[in-house]
């Protein structure tokens, strides 16, 4: 941090809303709706169809399970062929004894649809030979690779009502228990979903719109030419591990929602009159620690999780390995429209970590003490909204584009169903350069955009510029600067816009046009 400014400016923290108690968020009974799926029991009994039988659907809009009857093998038994469910063979081989990791690579070849060999768990390896100690390793081979198979095992009982999909256009929210997303997590970590389908398939065009969820990439080493990733992958798996040993040793009791939101409607921004939004403004601190209780953004991708599975260590990725749980809204969401976004409520974290990108490491397990809300969810909500990449970046202040990210933020930070139904006031939103690292935007641009979208959604922001004093500070006086001249949304766009046609198309970066902020101050010159 800069030792010149200060840490923080604008609004204080402590006067921005956050759920932090159980009153802060008030909500009714949880009833299961045509908007709302509920497969889990409730700390009041069973909800849904209540047994434990597993009913299958093999369908375009529910999850394509691994237990499904449908997915099937052929095999000769006495010169006559026969069938055998791919899950007769999935569980006559996931209840063994594992003492090396060519063990669990004979099991998975057993079912795989493709060729699966060592190579293909060449970074699981060097997480165990090279990252733990050998009594590490050995418990992680006895004892939790065990314990995550007996999860598979258990997985028709656990999820015996079909999981919905959450596909594009819809405006829908899935609760599952973390016992049961454990369940479903252990059946990605053996690698057995089938790929997950929302239309028929095209035998011209094999497109699958849905997120990778079994954990082959994560497995597998980086290619040489990406060997600075290869650490941050293994650390990426020790996260998983340590999630594994967690629920082993305490079984998670909570719940967790899935909800996915798609607007057709969005704020009329250049004619909106509203004032802006008190905005909180750090160069220390961090969405996930500073920003508990507030709204908290996932710098997304349209693939929720991005490359967590591969080789990607930045935000995102970050927090899908600290909070595990976030990893299952992968079997079921959608590829991001514009229009939408993905809210999940109650998410643990169970790891800690230190570094970023390249440098990211675990640094122990998470002792999570945040409270819980009356469904039992912890009281930590994130919302994934995926930015635009730009190319150019001189594009990002098109109208198009600033009317892009102003309505994806919009989405994210507008009033959700759930908080219609309770009333509750909304809680500030925790973000920062959202757009600004792999997808290149500018940062100066995209707070005021998100300020602008969490002004009409009627929350505060807390924004978190990762370490950066100077453009703390360049935030700080432009917001100030703003609010002194009571400057209204639509005022602001309408800037934006002028800045564009004025300033953008005559003129390019290098050759020192003038910036945005000083425009934006020669425009409202104040009194
Ligand atoms: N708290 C506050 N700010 C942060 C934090 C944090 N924990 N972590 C990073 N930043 P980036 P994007 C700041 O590049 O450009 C992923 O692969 C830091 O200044 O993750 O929207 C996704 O899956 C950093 O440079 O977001 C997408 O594919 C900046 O946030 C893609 O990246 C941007 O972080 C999204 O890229």
């Amino acid at each position: 941090p800069d030792a010149v400014m200060p840490d923080s400016t604008g609004v204080p923290i402590e006067q921005l809303r956050r759920y932090l108690m159980l009153s802060d968020f008030r909500l009714n009974s949880m009833q299961p709706s045509s908007h709302h799926t509920v497969l889990c029991g409730t700390t009041q009994g069973p909800l849904g169809p209540g047994n434990q039988v597993y009913v299958d659907a093999w369908d375009y809009d529910h999850v394509r399970m691994p237990c499904s009857s449908r997915l099937r093998r052929t095999r000769m038994v006495n010169g006559q062929q026969s069938f055998v469910t791919r899950w007769e063979i999935i569980t006559s081989h996931i209840t063994r004894q594992y003492s090396s990791v060519n063990d669990f690579a004979e099991v998975i070849s057993a079912y795989h649809p493709g060729i699966f060999n060592m190579t293909m768990l060449s970074g699981l390896s060097r997480t165990l030979n090279e990252d733990c100690s050998p009594a590490e390793a050995k418990f992680f081979l006895s004892t939790i690779l065990p314990f995550i198979a007996g999860l598979v095992f258990e997985l028709p009982s656990a999820c015996p009502t079909p999981i919905p999909l959450l596909k594009s256009g819809m405006n829908h929210t899935i609760t599952l228990s973390q016992m049961q997303i454990a369940h479903l997590l252990a059946a990605a970590f053996f690698c057995t979903f089938p790929k997950q389908r929302s239309h028929e398939p095209d035998p011209e065009n094999e497109h699958y719109s849905f997120p990778e969820i079994n954990f082959e990439r994560l497995f597998m080493l980086p290619s040489v030419k990406k060997s600075k990733r290869t650490q941050c992958k293994s650390e990426k798996i020790k996260c998983i591990m340590s999630y594994f040993h967690k629920v082993q040793e305490t079984r998670p009791t909570g719940l967790v929602s899935f909800s996915r939101r798609s607007l057709e409607e969005f704020p009329n921004w250049e004619n909106s009159t509203v004032q802006l939004s008190k905005a909180f403004i750090s160069q220390t601190g961090t969405i996930e620690t500073e920003g508990v209780g507030c709204l908290q953004v996932d710098f997304a991708n349209k693939n929720v999780g991005g490359g967590v599975l591969g080789e990607g260590c930045v935000q995102e990725e970050i927090r899908f390995v600290l909070n595990p749980e976030l990893l299952v809204s992968r079997l079921f969401t959608e590829c991001l429209e514009p229009s939408e976004c993905l809210v999940i409520t109650g998410t643990q974290q169970y790891n800690g970590y230190s570094g970023y990108g390249d440098d990211f490491r675990w640094s122990g397990p998470h002792n999570d003490t945040v409270s819980s809300d009356s469904w039992n969810r912890k009281l930590t909500q994130i919302v994934a909204i995926d930015a635009y990449m730009f190319g150019d970046t001189d594009e990002q202040y098109k109208p198009k584009f600033l009317l892009r990210e102003l309505n994806k933020a919009y989405v994210g930070f507008c009033r959700g169903l759930e908080e219609m139904e309770s009333g509750t006031n909304l809680s500030a939103v925790a973000t920062g350069n959202w757009g600004c690292g792999a997808f290149r935007g500018e940062p100066r641009l995209k707070f005021l955009l998100q300020l602008m979208a969490c002004s009409l959604a009627g929350r505060d922001m807390a924004y978190f510029t990762f370490g950066d004093g100077r453009l703390q500070a360049e935030l700080c006086a432009m917001y100030e600067h703003l609010v002194g001249l009571s400057v209204s949304v639509g005022d602001l766009y309408r800037i934006l816009c002028l800045f564009h046609r004025d300033v953008v198309t005559k003129s390019k970066k290098q050759e020192g046009r003038v910036s945005l902020y000083a425009f934006i101050y020669q425009c409202f010159s104040g009194p």
